[in-house]
């Protein structure tokens, strides 16, 4: 059973995500590649391929299922708590062009601002888990990029003003950090916690940057219940042994 480290946790409880090294074997992520590419053509104007096809495809889904991957990622939700989204999202990041504006906001997932006067709303899950298909080596190229821990700024604002119900702001308005851009091997997993912020890199590669994400949802968790905005460890068991204890960082 492969568990996350105390290091991995101890990572992911201060910046809200980890890396894991070649959770997917190379054959795999090929083989998870070649379904996305042998099904890309017919979607050429799609930024984001949601392909209904594709959304339950084994393929994909065995990146999280038939690796190590579901194994760690219970390791910090507590075994048999883990409910994998069935929506499965194929991220491809096709190159951009210079000339665009390559100014990056970060955004939470499960959160809709208002659009159009229309309120907007908070659909928290839980944690997100990656899968990256193809290597990304440099800044700039699709990657995933993440605002250091903003899931626990984001989770003070919430405790002190309380979480804006109509999300008029879409995320909550603190001083971010500096963004990190996510270098990653094929093969290699992000899994992080899904409050936090995060955007795609300008890509001004040649190629089209491929990831995979599934997202998790917990068993004990009301639907719908937004305590997880402050409280945002309550459901990762996994991770007592390391949330609230600043021991570690001596
Ligand atoms: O494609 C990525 O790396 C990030 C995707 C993303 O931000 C999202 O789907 O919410």
């Amino acid at each position: 059973m492969a568990e996350l480290s105390l290091h991995q946790k101890r990572q992911l409880l201060e910046k809200g995500w980890v890396v894991i090294p070649q959770v997917v074997p190379a054959e795999m992520a090929r083989a998870a590649l070649h379904t996305i590419n042998s099904t890309i053509e017919s979607y050429l104007d799609s930024i984001q391929i949601r392909a209904h096809e594709l959304k339950t495809d084994e393929r994909l889904t065995s990146l999280l299922m038939q690796t190590d991957a579901f194994s760690l990622v219970e390791s910090a939700l507590g075994n048999g708590k883990v409910i994998p989204s069935t929506n499965v999202q194929c991220a491809l990041r096709f190159p951009d062009d210079e000339n665009e504006d390559l100014k990056r906001t970060p955004h939470i997932d499960g959160f809709h601002p208002t659009v159009d006067g229309n309120p907007g709303s908070v659909k928290p899950f839980i944690a997100i888990a990656g899968f990256f298909l193809n290597d990304i080596e440099q800044d700039n190229a699709g990657n995933f990029m993440a605002w250091p821990g903003t899931h626990g700024q984001f989770a003070k604002y919430f405790e002190k003003h309380g979480a804006d119900p109509e999300l008029k702001l879409g995320i909550p308005p603190v001083d971010l950090p500096q963004p990190v851009q996510i270098k990653a091997k094929a093969g290699d997993m992000i899994f992080a916690h899904y409050q936090l912020a995060h955007a795609v890199a300008p890509n001004l590669s040649h190629a089209i940057r491929y990831a995979v994400y599934i997202r998790m949802h917990h068993a004990d968790r009301p639907k719908d219940s937004l305590d997880v905005l402050t409280d945002i460890w309550k459901y990762w068991y996994g991770m007592s042994e390391v949330v609230g204890k600043d021991q570690w960082k001596k």
